[in-house]
């Protein structure tokens, strides 16, 4: 396995809008990041992950962008962005941006000059097409529910839009879109950034033809992702990306990728031909949908657990590298989802990021996570903000279902679960902003916050300080090998890390059920040492004991 400075990296995540507020308008901005980097220094981030800042409509929260290489007014200036790389590396960090390749804004010039009219040089830029049978050219339906597809009237054609209407794909064919990408991509990276996280990077090309998807149940749109994801040809642009920008550079990229089987693992990220460096593979987060799809919520099941987590930690070692991850912005804050946010927060907090951070691979820890920040349950529809719920909401109406079941929906998977405002302190807003925040905070600020937990030994922010440190201890925690230990174990999640001699073995209750847990015997005799654990005195010999709620223990075997 070749050495990296990304495979040693603790990253983090940081979705601006709601980190900090620096000048009293309730949005997030980058003097408020660049003012609470010695925290994240402190926390031992080594990496940090900025969603986008550029010029945006804000339909999607800066995934519309208007201008790629300017900032968004309400997050500052270049010159804000100057100082905050600046500040980043001055502390020994390093910035990746977030690339967001797919789509732009409906407001951007390409695509102001693509609809103006059918013969504009830039109409190809954009994926146009004709009516059919008086409505959609197909049956696809956008990520974002509903049609992906808007008529503009003013040429009496579709564009074609994954995800808001305000968010028209790029013609990726097009190599003139790709040329102007490059471009972009180069002028980012003569900055002196450290990498891209790249977004929604599985769809960017398209079946050709654009078919109607199956339909076997006469919905009105059709899940449309077998005709954009990991479509056949896609490496084609990747490898350009690749071989035009990125490999000019000493820089980490890491993909959003869903959808990509483990058997395309070398062609994605394979150590010498990969297209990308790392990506973040989506089915442990999936492992809660129901039949009826991501909004429909299943109880997620710990062998399936194991299973995914044992299939990408084995299936990559000697190909590729992992991304960790619990969160991001898009997903339900984990201890919600996976751990008991009300009678064991701490203890099921610390679990769970013993569980994803000694893994083998680049954990990424989003914003909240290290303290344990929780779902949050609006009582309106009008306190969400992300354009994805109101779609879903209408979409919903049309089809007669029932509000209250729409609103738990909601109140389960909403990716605004992972927006409310960072908990700094318990001063009003959470000490994130000194007026009224763009969206409302989570009321357990008063309990859960940074301030708190910073004076607090046991608390969950201290734990992931001590975690890391632990990581950036040992080669072993960040190249040796994964290997699952009880696999076969109801509750209990073990795995060991090994290089050389040197064993680590990881082992977790994921429940408040209290499982007998046994030391494996073939370490016995080579002096096992707890090393870590989120309860008092986790050392309880080699006899069976009963593991505590949500207990997690590292052991160190020499
Ligand atoms: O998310 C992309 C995204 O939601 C998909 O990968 C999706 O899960 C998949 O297509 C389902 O099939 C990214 C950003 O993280 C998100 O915040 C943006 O809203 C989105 O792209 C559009 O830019
Ligand atoms: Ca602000």
């Amino acid at each position: 396995m070749q050495r990296k400075w990304w495979k040693e990296a603790v990253a983090y995540e940081i979705y601006p809008r709601s980190f900090m507020d620096s000048n009293g308008d309730g949005i997030g901005d980058l003097p408020g990041i660049i003012s609470r980097l010695d925290y994240l220094k402190d926390l031992g981030v080594d990496i940090i992950w900025v969603c986008p800042i550029y010029r945006s409509s804000n339909s999607d929260n800066g995934y519309d962008i208007s201008d790629y290489q300017d900032i968004m007014t309400e997050f500052g200036s270049m010159a804000d962005f100057d100082q905050l790389l600046a500040e980043i590396h001055k502390r020994g960090m390093r910035l990746i941006m977030d690339l967001v390749l797919n789509h732009t804004s409906d407001e951007h010039p390409w695509f102001i000059e693509s609809r103006s009219s059918r013969n504009d040089p830039k109409r190809d830029y954009y994926i146009w097409r004709d009516a059919k049978d008086g409505a959609e050219p197909n049956n696809w339906e956008s990520v974002f529910t509903g049609s992906a597809w808007e008529y503009d009237e003013h040429t009496d054609q579709y564009y074609l839009h994954l995800y808001s209407k305000k968010q028209p794909d790029l013609n990726m064919e097009n190599p003139a879109v790709r040329e102007d990408l490059v471009r972009m991509i180069r002028w980012w990276l003569d900055k002196g950034i450290d990498g891209f996280r790249v977004d929604a990077i599985t769809h960017i090309k398209k079946l050709p033809g654009l078919p109607d998807m199956p339909n076997p149940n006469h919905l009105r749109y059709v899940d449309s992702n077998p005709g954009h994801r990991n479509i056949e040809g896609i490496h084609e642009f990747l490898q350009q990306f690749k071989r035009e920008a990125f490999a000019d550079y000493d820089i980490v990229t890491v993909g959003e990728a869903s959808g990509i089987p483990i058997s395309e693992a070398d062609r994605w990220i394979g150590e010498e031909n990969g297209s990308l460096n790392m990506i973040f593979q989506f089915e442990h987060v999936n492992l809660d949908f129901g039949l009826e799809g991501r909004w429909d919520y299943a109880a997620w099941d710990l062998a399936e657990l194991k299973r995914i987590m044992d299939k990408w930690q084995s299936g990559l070692e000697g190909v590729g590298w992992n991304a960790l991850y619990m969160e991001n912005h898009d997903q339900p804050r984990s201890v919600s989802r996976f751990g008991d946010p009300v009678r064991y927060h701490k203890e099921s907090s610390k679990m769970l990021a013993t569980f994803f951070m000694l893994m083998q691979g680049t954990p990424f820890i989003y914003q909240g996570q290290e303290i344990g920040m929780t779902n949050v349950e609006f009582a309106e529809l009008s306190d969400y903000k992300d354009v994805e719920i109101y779609n879903y909401y209408r979409e919903r109406l049309l089809d007669g279902k029932d509000v209250s079941e729409t609103m738990r929906r909601i109140a389960y998977r909403a990716r605004d679960n992972a927006r409310t405002p960072m908990q700094w302190d318990d001063t009003l807003y959470g000490g994130f902003s000194t007026v009224v925040p763009w969206i409302r905070c989570n009321l357990n600020y008063q309990e859960i916050n940074v301030a708190q937990q910073l004076d607090d030994p046991n608390s969950i922010l201290n734990y992931y300080k001590a975690l890391i440190r632990l990581r950036k201890s040992s080669e072993v925690l960040v190249y040796g090998k994964y290997e699952a230990v009880l696999l076969e174990h109801p509750e209990i999640f073990a795995y060991s890390r090994s290089l050389g001699d040197e064993v680590y073995l990881i082992v977790l209750n994921f429940y408040c059920k209290t499982p007998e847990f046994q030391f494996p015997a073939e370490w016995r005799d080579r002096h096992p040492e707890v090393v870590l654990s989120n309860y008092e005195r986790s050392d309880r010999g080699f006899d069976q004991f009963a593991l505590q709620p949500y207990e997690a223990i590292v052991y160190r075997i020499m």
